[in-house]
Formats: structure tokens, C-alpha cells, sequence
């Protein structure tokens, strides 16, 4: 299992942190998702084995966030 902090830009409220703990949590291989709204990041645990880097940003990004990279 991996953890990873991932930083993203927009988040500003309950919703937000919803949606996007809410879309990381669908995906395979995601064990937990925590959206700070303080510090303007998520951090995720997953199986690196099932979920790529890049599937974790876009599912970020779908939700209409930016991810900073
Ligand atoms: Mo809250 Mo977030 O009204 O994009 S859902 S700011």
C-alpha cells in the first residue's frame, strides 16, 4: 500500500472535500482518501499495483479541481 499526498487547488468547502474523497474512494485499489482544506491537499492510500498516479489526477481533476504538479 502506498501513501501519498497529493496537493490540489479550489477546494474550499464540505462539498468539495466530499466530491473529492468521494471519487477517489470509487476507484480499484483506493483504500482511503482525506481531503485537508486547510492545507489545500488530499492524501490517498492505495495499491499502486491497481491505481496509477495518473488515474488518481484525473479522477481529482474530473470533479473540477486542479491538481498541482
Ligand atoms: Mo462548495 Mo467547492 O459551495 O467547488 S462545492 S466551494
Amino acid at each position: 500500500m502506498e501513501n501519498q499526498i497529493i496537493k490540489v487547488e479550489g477546494m474550499t468547502c464540505g462539498h468539495c472535500k466530499s466530491s473529492v474523497e468521494g471519487a477517489l474512494n470509487k476507484l480499484d485499489g483506493v483504500d482511503s482518501a482525506t481531503v485537508s482544506l486547510e492545507d489545500n491537499q488530499v492524501a490517498v492510500q492505495y495499491d499502486a499495483s491497481k491505481v496509477s498516479n495518473d488515474a488518481l489526477n484525473d479522477a481529482i481533476e474530473d470533479q473540477g479541481y486542479d491538481v498541482v504538479k
